[in-house]
C-alpha cells in the first residue's frame, strides 16, 4: 500500500509539474508604430468627421484607445522623432531643429529592443541624415523624400522605386512582415509615412476625387491675431500671404506669371518645377488631366478675386490636396491592419497610430505647425492591443511623444534607462488611470530664425491653462484659458482676473524646468549654437 501511495504521489507530482511546464510563457508583444508626417487630428474621423472619413485609422479607436490630449514636446519633424527615439526632451537629446545633426551617441529605444532579442525594421521617413541605429533592416527617405518615384537610403545601398510614396512605404512594410520577418521572434516595426507633408501631392486615384469637393472653413480662417502677442503676427504661415500658388496650390508657374501673381518667394515656382519634373510621362498626363482644368478656371476667376476670395480659394485647394494625401494613408494603413488580422498577428501586436506633430488646416489662417497653440501642439494618438486595452476607450490625460519609448519598453518587459524623461502609458492603456499622476506638460521650440519664422518659446500646459514665454528677440508672456477660450484667441496674461492662476503656473513652470533639467542657460547655449553656425549674429 505504501508503495502504491508513493507511486501515486510521484505520478501526481510529475503530472502537476508537466502542467506547470506546459503553461506557456507570456509572449512578448510585437510593436507596430505607424506615424505620418504632419497629420492633423482634425483630419481623422475618430476625432472629427468634419473634413474626411478615415475608416481604417478609426478601427484602432474602435478596437483600442484614443487620446484626446496627446501632444508633442517640440512641434517640428526631426526634433519630434528624436524625442520619440530617445525618450528625452530636445534640450537633453540635443536635436533642437531640423538642421542640426542628430547625435547618434544617444541611446534609442529600438537599440534596446534589438539587444533584447527583438527583430527591428524601419520603413519610410525618418528625416535624419544618419542611418538609424538598432535596426536589422531599414529603408528610409533621404531628408524629406519625394511623393513620386522616391529614392530610399537602405542598409544595403540606395535605390529608387517607381510609384507613389505612401503605397511604396506600405509595400515595403508588408513585404517585411510577410517574407523577411522570422516567425519565432517578436518584432518592432516602424512604418513611417511621408504624407501628408507639404507640398501635399495626392495619388492620382485621389486627386481626381478630392479636387471635386468643397470643405467647411474653420471658424478662425480670418483671424487677425489681435488678442495675441507679437509671435502670432510675425509668423510666416498664413494661407493668403505665405502659401505659394505654384508648389502648394498646383498652379503652373507660367499661369502664375501670366496673371502677374507675385509669389511669397520665387522658390515656390522652383519647387513646382522640380516636383513636376520627377513625374514620368503617364504621371504628368494624369496630373495635367486634373490640375489643367483647375488652372483654366483659376485664370478666369482670379482677376475678379479680392483677398478674402483668394484666401477661400487657397483654403479649398489646400484641403483638396492635403486630404487627398490622407485618403491614401488611410487606405494603406487598412492594408497593413488587414494583414495583421489575416495572419493572426493582430492578437499580440501593439499598434500605434500617431503623427510627428499636429498641423494647422486653415485655423487662424495658418498652415504648418511649430507653435505651442493647440492645433500644432496636440497630435493624434490611437493605440490598440487586444485583451489589454478596452475597445472604444478614451483618455483625456496629458500624454506626450516623450512617453512612447518607456511605454514600449514597459510593454516588452525591457528595463528603461533611468535618464529617460517620459512616463509609461501602460497604466492608462490597461485601465488604471489612478496610477497616472502627471497634470502638466512641458514644451519648447527653437527653430528661429528659420522657415515660417515662429519665435523661440517654451511653456507649460495643463488641461485648463497654457502659459508661454516667447524669448530671444522678444520677451513676452502669454496665458490662455483653454476651457473658456478653446480657440486661444485671447491672451489673458496680466488680466487681474487670472492673477492667482498666473502665479501658480509660473511656479509650476519653474518646477517643470528644473525637473526636466532645462534652464535659461541652456536656452542661451542653443542660441550660441545658431551664432556658431552663422545663422544669427
Ligand atoms: C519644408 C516645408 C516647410 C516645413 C518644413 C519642415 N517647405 O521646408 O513648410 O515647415 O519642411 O517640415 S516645403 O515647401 O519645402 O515643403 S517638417 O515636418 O519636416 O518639420
Ligand atoms: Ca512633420
Amino acid at each position: 500500500n505504501l508503495v502504491q501511495f508513493i507511486w501515486l504521489a510521484f505520478g501526481l507530482v510529475v503530472l502537476f509539474s508537466s502542467c506547470v511546464q506546459q503553461e506557456p510563457e507570456p509572449q512578448r508583444p510585437n510593436i507596430l508604430f505607424i506615424m505620418s508626417d504632419d497629420h492633423a487630428y482634425q483630419a481623422i474621423s475618430a476625432y472629427s468627421d468634419r473634413l474626411i472619413e478615415t475608416p481604417n485609422i478609426d478601427r484602432l479607436a474602435d478596437q483600442g484607445m484614443l487620446f484626446t490630449n496627446a501632444c508633442v514636446t517640440n512641434s517640428i519633424c526631426a526634433p519630434s522623432r528624436a524625442t520619440i527615439l530617445t525618450g528625452k526632451h530636445t534640450h537633453i537629446n540635443g536635436k533642437i531643429d531640423n538642421n542640426f545633426p542628430f547625435d547618434t551617441t544617444n541611446v534609442t529605444f529600438p537599440q534596446l529592443f534589438h539587444q533584447a532579442g527583438y527583430q527591428t525594421a524601419m520603413f519610410g521617413k525618418l528625416h535624419f541624415g544618419n542611418s538609424p541605429k538598432g535596426f536589422d533592416e531599414f529603408m528610409i527617405l533621404p531628408d524629406q523624400g519625394d511623393y513620386y518615384n522616391p529614392e530610399f537610403i537602405t542598409n544595403k545601398g540606395d535605390t529608387t522605386i517607381m510609384g507613389y510614396v505612401t503605397d511604396i512605404i506600405t509595400d515595403l512594410t508588408l513585404k517585411w512582415l510577410k517574407k523577411d520577418r522570422k516567425a519565432d521572434q517578436p518584432f518592432l516595426l516602424m512604418y513611417l509615412h511621408k504624407a501628408p507633408h507639404r507640398e501635399w501631392i495626392p495619388a492620382p486615384r485621389h486627386y481626381k476625387e478630392f479636387t471635386k469637393r468643397t470643405f467647411p472653413e474653420p471658424e478662425t480662417l480670418f483671424d487677425d491675431y489681435s488678442g495675441r502677442g507679437t509671435a502670432a503676427h510675425t509668423a510666416e504661415m498664413n494661407l493668403l500671404k505665405h502659401m505659394t500658388v505654384s508648389a502648394d496650390n498646383k498652379i503652373y508657374p507660367e499661369v502664375a506669371d501670366e496673371l502677374g501673381i507675385k509669389e511669397p518667394s520665387e522658390w515656390g515656382k522652383h519647387v513646382f518645377r522640380q516636383k513636376y519634373a520627377r513625374l514620368k510621362p503617364e504621371q504628368k498626363a494624369q496630373w495635367d488631366s486634373v490640375y489643367g482644368p483647375i488652372n483654366e478656371q483659376f485664370k478666369q476667376n482670379y482677376p475678379a478675386m479680392n483677398d478674402s476670395d483668394f484666401m477661400r480659394w487657397k483654403y479649398q485647394r489646400y484641403m483638396q490636396d492635403y486630404l487627398g494625401c490622407i485618403a491614401a494613408v488611410d487606405e494603406n494603413v487598412g492594408r497593413v491592419l488587414d494583414y495583421l488580422k489575416e495572419s493572426g498577428l493582430d492578437k499580440n501586436t501593439i499598434v500605434v497610430y500617431t503623427s510627428d506633430q499636429g498641423f494647422y488646416l486653415g485655423e487662424h489662417g495658418w498652415f504648418d505647425k511649430r507653435f505651442i497653440y493647440d492645433e500644432s501642439f496636440k497630435t493624434p494618438l490611437l493605440v490598440r492591443w487586444p485583451e489589454h486595452i478596452a475597445p472604444g476607450s478614451r483618455s483625456d490625460e496629458m500624454v506626450q511623444n516623450l512617453d512612447f519609448a518607456q511605454t514600449f519598453l514597459d510593454a516588452a518587459g525591457i528595463e528603461a534607462p533611468a535618464d529617460m524623461q517620459g512616463e509609461s502609458l501602460m497604466p492608462l492603456l490597461t485601465g488604471h488611470p489612478e496610477q497616472w499622476t502627471r497634470d502638466a506638460v512641458y514644451y519648447q521650440y527653437y527653430e528661429y530664425p528659420g522657415f515660417h519664422m515662429v519665435k523661440r518659446h517654451y511653456g507649460i500646459v495643463t488641461k485648463e491653462y497654457k502659459l508661454v514665454h516667447f524669448y530671444y528677440d522678444v520677451d513676452e508672456w502669454e496665458l490662455y484659458d483653454r476651457k473658456n477660450d478653446p480657440f486661444e484667441l485671447k491672451n489673458v496674461y496680466d488680466d487681474p482676473a487670472y492673477a492667482s492662476v498666473q502665479k501658480e503656473l509660473h511656479q509650476k513652470l519653474d518646477e517643470l524646468r528644473r525637473y526636466y533639467k532645462d534652464s535659461d542657460e541652456l536656452d542661451q547655449f542653443y542660441i550660441e549654437k545658431y551664432k556658431e553656425k552663422g545663422l544669427i549674429k
